[in-house]
């Protein structure tokens, strides 16, 4: 069994609830129960925190270290600004799947740019709810293959 956390940063509170034109009906409590019920079927013991504050996103990748086996990050807003977030992932040693429920790469320009990818074992984008899934498959699969199962 492996322990995930599913880690969400500013506004995504608000999904399903604002703007379902931009990101659709489904809401973050949704989208965490997915994550839990689908990681079951992986193996996976999934928790999840959402907050709109820095600090507190940096102080859960802090606390994740030797606890869980990886983190499932969808730092909105924050994918493209926090060097403070990059510095924490890099430090925390749990491997992290970067997540956005729409195609980053599609939209303004100023969200081509993540300073998350550097330092995540990978990037999925584009597909809504379903990101999450393909990222605790990505998850198990990576680690299955470290050989921590
Ligand atoms: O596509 C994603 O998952 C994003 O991480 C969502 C962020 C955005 O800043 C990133 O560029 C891409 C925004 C989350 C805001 O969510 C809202 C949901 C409902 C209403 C308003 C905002």
């Amino acid at each position: 069994m492996h322990n995930i956390l599913v880690l969400n940063g500013p506004n995504l509170n608000l999904l399903g609830t604002r703007q379902p034109e931009v990101y659709g009906a489904t809401t973050l409590k949704m989208i965490e129960d997915l994550c839990i019920s689908h990681g079951k079927t992986q193996g996976q013991k999934v928790t999840h925190l959402q907050s709109n504050h820095e600090g507190a996103l940096i102080d859960a990748i802090h606390a994740a270290r030797g606890v869980q086996d990886g983190i499932v990050l969808n730092a909105g807003g924050y994918t493209h600004t926090s060097v403070a977030l990059m510095d924490a992932i890099s430090s925390a040693e749990v491997p992290v799947v970067e997540v956005h429920l729409s195609n980053i790469h599609a939209r303004e320009v100023f969200r081509h740019k993540s300073y998350i990818a550097p330092v995540a074992i990978g990037q999925i984008c584009g597909f809504g709810a379903q990101s999450y899934v393909l990222a605790l498959n990505a998850l198990a699969a990576h680690l299955a293959e470290r050989g921590t199962e």
